[in-house]
Parts: structure tokens; C-alpha cells; sequence
């Protein structure tokens, strides 16, 4: 805290001096002090999630996020609004590094805008008249050690007390913060409320960890509803549909002729043999789904494995008769979306496939699951899973659609 106090105005005169103009003040100046940051009626309410976690994963967070919101603003709370933590390097987004990518490139924003107050983190600076964006408090969300203590989960939180923040802020240095406090919390993501009551006059909040709050209304309407809104960009959606119609033959929402499989591979294969089968037993599992199925002969596999991995499942799919199909992006594709933009595009043919087998406990797998359910596939063709060669294969739960 100290640290940030004494970083502070000095980031602020190196940038007037940067500049020489009068907008910024010296913090020895009475004038600075009313000096308020842009205020166009509306409350910000910023979140992070913890860096390893996936593009997946980060889509459940921010429904928990929009939803807090939307419920908020049906109770009449309706001056807060959402910002969309840009996308910035993620782990598993190997090929390539870049700037980072607002939410629009993934999604169709007003699709999100349709179900909760959010706004891109480029409005906002839009919007900011200093040189710097300052959000007022950071709660860095932590776990209670023992989340059960006395041998029940309760719904608390408890300020531990100032802390420090370490890191950019979704990759950019011109965002700063006045107060960082680290919390510990457990319970519903409504319950964060409670922590921004304890400052009234911040108009901008931040969440650290915003993975420890839990669902409010997880498999309600309401969860559905907000992923209905979750529409991917309409630019990836054609690429998949040119694709599904030119490679699988299929110009229908609901494909009839071919199988998807999401073959999770890499820390997967690595270190969870006990959820996921070998090549060996991937062509097998395949081969045996579709000997009760005669009529599919094509098969578009989704997979993260390594060229050569996919090479020796092909020939060994090929010899039982399949055409065997998986995406090859172009390099202008690559270049202008990265892995996340070639993964959403593999997740959408998979969706309108006439039968999907995923990764068990991939959420990348649940992801295609909500899609299927939400495009009106049978529960049947969707909930079906890759099992470990040997030993026990639990059942996937079906999450079906709440409409
Ligand atoms: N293109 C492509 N990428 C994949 C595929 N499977 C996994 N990936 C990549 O690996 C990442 C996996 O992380 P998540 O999105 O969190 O999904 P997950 O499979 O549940 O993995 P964890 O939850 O992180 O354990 C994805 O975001 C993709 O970048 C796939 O079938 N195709
Ligand atoms: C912060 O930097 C980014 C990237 O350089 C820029 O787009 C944005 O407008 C800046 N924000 C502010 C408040 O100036």
C-alpha cells in the first residue's frame, strides 16, 4: 500500500512532464485533490482470473460475473456495469504472442451486451481522460484454508488486510490501483456485493481470482440464458460453417453425417491416464460408437495432441474404413485470431456434428456439450466420453438446457 502511495504521483508527473501539458497534477497541489476521474454515470466493476486457467474456464467465470450483474440490474441496481478482461496470454495459447485481444474478437458483443451490462476495457479507456486508468479497490479474491470447517461450507469472506499486487493488468501498464486488499472468500459470487458496499463512493472495483466465487444460478434459466448469449464472433462462425459444408458435406444447423470427437491430449495424456485412453484405445472406443451407427463414415477430430499423435490416429481410423477430418488453419487465420480463434473454430464444427465424444472433466468438452444442447441436439448424441483403457468409466453428468 505504501508502495503504491509513493508509485503513484510519481507515475502521474513523469506523465505530464512526458506530455508538457498542465491535465496532470503534481500531488503536492491542492488542485489535485477533488480531482475526480471520468464520470459518465456508471460504475465499473473489473475481474482477473488466476493466469494457468483456460479460455474455458474463463468463459464459466465470466458468467458468474455477467449474471451477478443482469440480476443486479432487474433489482434496480443499474449503474454498475461489467468490463471484459481482455484476452492476454493465456497458457495454453502457444503459437504466437500478441496484444492483447478484446473480448469482440471472439464474440459477438451485443449478443453479451443483450444479457448483462459489459463493456470493453477499450471503452472504458475511451472514456478515461488521464493518461493512467485507476481502479479504486482490488479485493484479491483467496480460499479459506479449510473450505469446511467444523464439517460444514459456509458463505463468509474476511478482509485479510492490505497486499500487494504483482503483474500488469491484463497485460497493460497504464492501468493502476489505489487500494489493494486481499480477502478471503467463499460462497456465491453475489455475495461480492457485500464487499463493495464497504466502499460507496468507488465507482471502479476490481476482483483478483475471480474463479473463487461460485454460481448463483448454475443449470437455471437464468444460467442458460446468459450462455445462450455467449455467441461467437460471426467471423469464426463462417469459417466453421464454409468448412462443415465443403469438408463434411452438411449445410444444415443439425448435421446427420458425421461423428466429432474432442481428444484432449497433452498434461491430459500426461497425467491423467486414469480419464483418458491411449491412441491404441481412442481408435478403438471410435470404431465400436460407430459400428452402431453405420451410416456416419466421416470424422472430424478436435484435439490439442501433437502432429504426430493425430497422424497415427488417422491411419489407424483409415484402415476401419473413416474419412478423418480435422481443421488446418491458414496462416492469415492463425495470424489474426491465434489458437483461441482456431479452438473456438473447432468447437463449433464439433457442435453441429450428428454425434460428439468428448474428454471426460475437459471444460473445453463441457463447452461443445451447452452448444449442442442449446442448437437442439438429443441429450443422447452429446453426453458420450473417451474412457481410460482399463478400470472404472463414469457415466458424464448431462447437463441438459433450461429453456
Ligand atoms: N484447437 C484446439 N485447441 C484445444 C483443443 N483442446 C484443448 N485445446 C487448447 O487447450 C486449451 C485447454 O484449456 P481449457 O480451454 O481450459 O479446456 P480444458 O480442456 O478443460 O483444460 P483445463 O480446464 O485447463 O484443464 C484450450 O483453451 C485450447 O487452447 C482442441 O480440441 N482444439
Ligand atoms: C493504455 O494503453 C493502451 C495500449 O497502448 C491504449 O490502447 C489505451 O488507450 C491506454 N489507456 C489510457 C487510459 O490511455
Amino acid at each position: 500500500m505504501i508502495f503504491i502511495n509513493i508509485l503513484f504521483p510519481f507515475l502521474f508527473i513523469t506523465a505530464a512532464r512526458a506530455n508538457g501539458d498542465s491535465e496532470y497534477c503534481d500531488i503536492n497541489k491542492k488542485s489535485c485533490e477533488n480531482e475526480v476521474q471520468v464520470n459518465y454515470g456508471k460504475k465499473q466493476i473489473f475481474y482477473d482470473v488466476n493466469p494457468p486457467e483456460g479460455f474455458n474456464l474463463r468463459r464459466d467465470v465470466y458468467m458468474r460475473f455477467a449474471i451477478m450483474l443482469a440480476e443486479a440490474q432487474k433489482q434496480g441496481k443499474d449503474n454498475w456495469e461489467l468490463v471484459l478482461p481482455p484476452w492476454y496470454n493465456l497458457y495454453h495459447w502457444k503459437s504466437q504472442k500478441f496484444p492483447p485481444k478484446p473480448w469482440a474478437k471472439f464474440f459477438e458483443l451485443d449478443a453479451l451486451k443483450s444479457f448483462a451490462p459489459v463493456v470493453e476495457l477499450q471503452e472504458v479507456f475511451r472514456k478515461t481522460k488521464k493518461k493512467v486508468l485507476e481502479i479504486d479497490t482490488l479485493f484479491i479474491l483467496e480460499n479459506y484454508e479449510d473450505a469446511f470447517e467444523n464439517g460444514v461450507f459456509e458463505e463468509k469472506w474476511e478482509i485479510v488486510g492490505e497486499c500487494n499486487h504483482k503483474g500488469k493488468f491484463w497485460g497493460y501498464k497504464n492501468v493502476t490501483v489505489k487500494e489493494v486488499l486481499c480477502v478471503k472468500f467463499q460462497g456465491k459470487i453475489s455475495k461480492l456485493w457485500e464487499l463493495i458496499a464497504l466502499h460507496p463512493h468507488n465507482t471502479k472495483i476490481m476482483f483478483g481470482h475471480g474463479e473463487i466465487p461460485l454460481h448463483d444460478n448454475y443449470g437455471t434459466k437464468v444460467y442458460w440464458d446468459c450462455r445462450k448469449s455467449m455467441k461467437f464472433n460471426k467471423d469464426l462462425n463462417q469459417i466453421a460453417k464454409n468448412y462443415i459444408v465443403q469438408y463434411l458435406n452438411c449445410d444444415s444447423e443439425l448435421c446427420n453425417n458425421y461423428l466429432s470427437v474432442h481428444w484432449r491430449r497433452q498434461d491430459f495424456a500426461r497425467s491423467r491416464g486414469n480419464d483418458v485412453p491411449t491412441i491404441a484405445g481412442t481408435v478403438t472406443q471410435i470404431h465400436n460408437y460407430l459400428k452402431k451407427r453405420p451410416h456416419i463414415k466421416k470424422i472430424f477430430i478436435s484435439t490439442d495432441a501433437s502432429m504426430s499423435e493425430l497422424n497415427t490416429l488417422e491411419k489407424d481410423l483409415t484402415t476401419h474404413g473413416y474419412e478423418i477430418h480435422f481443421f488446418l488453419p491458414r496462416v492469415t487465420i492463425i495470424d489474426d485470431y491465434g489458437d483461441g480463434g482456431i479452438a473456438i473454430i473447432d468447437q463449433i464444427i464439433c457442435s453441429h456434428a450428428a454425434y460428439f465424444i468428448g474428454t471426460h472433466d475437459s471444460t473445453f468438452t463441457f463447452r461443445i456439450q451447452e452448444e449442442r444442447e442449446i442448437l437442439g441436439f438429443k441429450s443422447s448424441t452429446t453426453f458420450n466420453r473417451l474412457c481410460p483403457d482399463t478400470g472404472p468409466c463414469e457415466k458424464p453428468s448431462k447437463w441438459t438446457i433450461v429453456n
